[in-house]
């Protein structure tokens, strides 16, 4: 038997190797912990799906995921996905994937465009609902506080930006029928570390202790206002209610230090499905418009020493 498969036993052509799909994947940067966690997820799960990645890291600059697309799209990629850094300014760009028949998938951020059939998914989170999550907690504090009355400051995202935008309005929509709550300032901190201490430099020097609540939409710029906080005789998470989101070890770190009060989850966990939209697209099969993975709120209402490592 071994001496026939050795010898004239020709047996069925070699299949020719699969060369699996070929996935372009334009990153915004390396600007967060989220952002970190997030390309590492995607690596890992391209890599579990045996699917080969072309994965470039834009830098912050949306000419460079520009260039980048137009990459995918000369290199005859099987499907492209990107996480769009700002809304608007991708119809010329996605008009020449469309043309050349390559579908798109929008991960973690959405673009804005009157054009039809530029994208086929989206796979975030649901950043409106992580804004009325952080409201939601902040009128339960104000409730277990007695506050009558509720100063805010904001130190937004990236400005143009999906989270930035829905964070900004579902917390405002939530807190709109509150009498108690102003905001006294919204100011751009582009979801940089350095950027969060300058912000809350000048929103300390400009309201002082008249602020009450720190309302952040990424855990960088959290971190970066916290030393500035501490700088003044103001206590964080004691005489100034802080709000911050994505949910990142450091930032769990010093909730469960008391330093901040309150953490929406943001998950950067997003490989998997995007491994499993663009297999279902390179087979010709109908995925969903929309993905939201499921999130949760970390907070002092419960018992934050039971929150397990975050993993990014
Ligand atoms: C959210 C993501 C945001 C994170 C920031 O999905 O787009 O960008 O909240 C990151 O940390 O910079």
């Amino acid at each position: 038997m071994a001496l026939g498969l050795l010898i004239g036993c020709t047996g069925p052509a070699e299949e020719p190797a699969d060369p699996g799909l070929l996935l372009g994947f334009s990153q915004i940067g390396s600007e967060s912990a989220w952002r970190l966690g997030n390309t590492r997820d995607i690596e890992n799960a391209a890599s579990e799906y045996g699917i080969n990645l072309m994965l470039e890291n834009a830098n912050q600059s949306q000419e460079n995921q520009i260039a980048a697309i137009r990459r995918f799209i000369a290199y005859k990629v099987d499907v492209i996905a990107f996480s769009p850094i700002v809304e608007d300014g991708w119809d010329n760009v996605l008009l020449e994937a469309k043309e050349a028949g390559i579908p798109v998938i929008l991960v973690d951020r959405d673009i804005e465009t009157e054009k039809e059939g530029l994208t086929t998914c989206l796979i975030g989170a649901d950043f409106y609902n992580e804004g009325v999550m952080a409201a939601e907690y902040l009128i339960r504090k104000a409730d277990s506080l007695g506050l009558d009355n509720v100063n805010i400051v904001e130190i937004s995202g990236t400005e143009n930006s999906t989270p930035m935008r829905q964070r900004q309005a579902g917390f405002a929509d939530t807190i709109a029928g509150d009498e108690r709550m102003h905001i006294l300032e919204s100011i751009d901190g582009d979801f940089l570390t350095s950027r969060g201490a300058e912000c809350m430099r000048y929103l300390l020097d400009t309201y002082g202790d008249d602020i009450d609540v720190v309302y952040s939409h990424n855990d960088e710029m959290t971190l970066g206002a916290l030393p500035e906080i501490e700088k003044t005789d103001l206590i964080p998470g004691k005489d100034i209610i802080i709000i911050s989101i994505d949910a990142g070890q450091e930032a769990i770190d010093v909730l469960k230090e008391g330093k901040i009060n309150c953490v929406v989850e943001c998950t950067p966990n997003l490989g998997s499905e995007l491994m499993e939209t663009a297999l279902k697209l390179k087979n010709g099969e109908e995925v969903d418009a929309v993905i939201h993975p499921t999130e949760q709120v970390f907070s002092d209402e419960m018992d934050v020493s039971a929150i397990g490592p975050r993993g990014y």
